[in-house]
């Protein structure tokens, strides 16, 4: 008899999954061309008393890809509602990082958060940030040492499903972890319960925050680079561009050189700001790039 549930946790073949009413189960997974991420629904069925197998997964509501570091596409997170994208001072904001991450939260449907982290270590937060304001569905200002305004993190994550990236060294440990609290070792201890080990490394796991909301956090998700399939799709990950582009003379205008291109009028007449603009460019010269390398 089968059952469903969702994915917790998962190692390198096997995988947690939380049953409907709260249980965890260790399971294994049936076959190799099965992936189960976490966040993904699944049928599973028990193989004893306290171990199963994952036979099948549901559809997915969303779904985020990176590219790995072979190249190719990879799925690390499955029905998320949310980006939290960290910034800092310390390292300096990589702006078009910023609007890759962005860029694929809108390819991806997923709402996105703008977290200006180390407040402690800067007075005043960057300019840039405030254009911003209309491209996310919220900012907010926190410093992880001095745990100001993490309620207000906190509550931005609350009904969501949230993934959390960024450089390397903005605070997004530091961050995840004042979240968490208890919590975290409550899934260390879970993790060896199934045998796998607090220091299984390559381990994705979904957690619960104390004020509500989940928090998936991967390896493959913190080094995150999006991946974009088709380089027609960049510009549906640029609001505003998208936006434009409805009043460009071509259907399929891509907003480089061509006449009565609305994108680029918007750019001169400042409605567009020019440094996204130049990151629309940028983002599609990478993805035509990549697509060229995969053939
Ligand atoms: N001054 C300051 N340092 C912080 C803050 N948050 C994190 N850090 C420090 O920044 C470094 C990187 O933090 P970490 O959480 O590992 O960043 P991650 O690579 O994004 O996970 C560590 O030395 C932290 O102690 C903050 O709000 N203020
Ligand atoms: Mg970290
Ligand atoms: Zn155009």
């Amino acid at each position: 008899m089968s059952a469903s549930g969702r994915v917790v946790a998962r190692y390198r073949r096997h995988c947690l999954v939380e049953t409907d009413d709260g249980a965890r189960i260790a399971c294994q997974i049936s076959r190799r061309s099965l992936n189960p991420v976490v966040g993904d629904e699944v049928e599973w069925s028990s193989d004893s008393a306290d171990t199963g197998v994952v036979s099948a997964i549901l559809p997915r509501e969303t779904e985020l890809s990176r590219i790995n570091n072979r190249g190719n596409p990879e799925i690390v997170a499955a029905n998320l509602t949310q980006l939290v994208v960290v910034l800092a001072t310390k390292p300096a904001a990589d702006w078009f990082l910023l609007d890759r991450y962005l860029a694929s939260a809108e390819l991806a449907n997923l709402s996105s958060v703008i977290v200006f982290n180390k407040v402690d270590l800067a007075p005043s937060a960057p300019p840039e940030l405030d254009d911003y304001r209309e491209l996310t569905d919220a900012t907010c200002a926190t410093s992880a040492k001095r745990k100001d305004n993490l309620d207000a993190l906190a509550a931005q994550m609350r009904t969501q499903r949230s993934a959390m990236i960024g450089q390397s060294g903005v605070g997004k440990s530091s961050l995840i972890n004042a979240l968490l609290g208890d919590s975290v070792q409550e899934v260390s201890a879970l993790s060896e319960k199934s045998g796998h080990g607090r220091h299984t490394t390559t381990t994705s796991v979904l957690y619960r925050l104390p004020t509500g909301g989940e928090l998936i956090d991967s390896p493959g998700v913190r080094d995150y680079a999006p991946y974009i399939e088709n380089p027609r799709d960049v510009q549906r990950g640029f609001r505003e561009v998208a936006n434009f582009a409805a009043n460009c003379r071509f259907d399929d205008c891509a907003h480089l050189a061509e006449p009565d291109c609305a994108v680029k009028d918007a750019v001169a007449a400042g409605a567009i700001v020019a440094r996204r603009y130049e990151s629309y460019r940028m983002l599609l010269e990478l993805t035509e790039s990549l697509q060229t390398g995969h053939r």
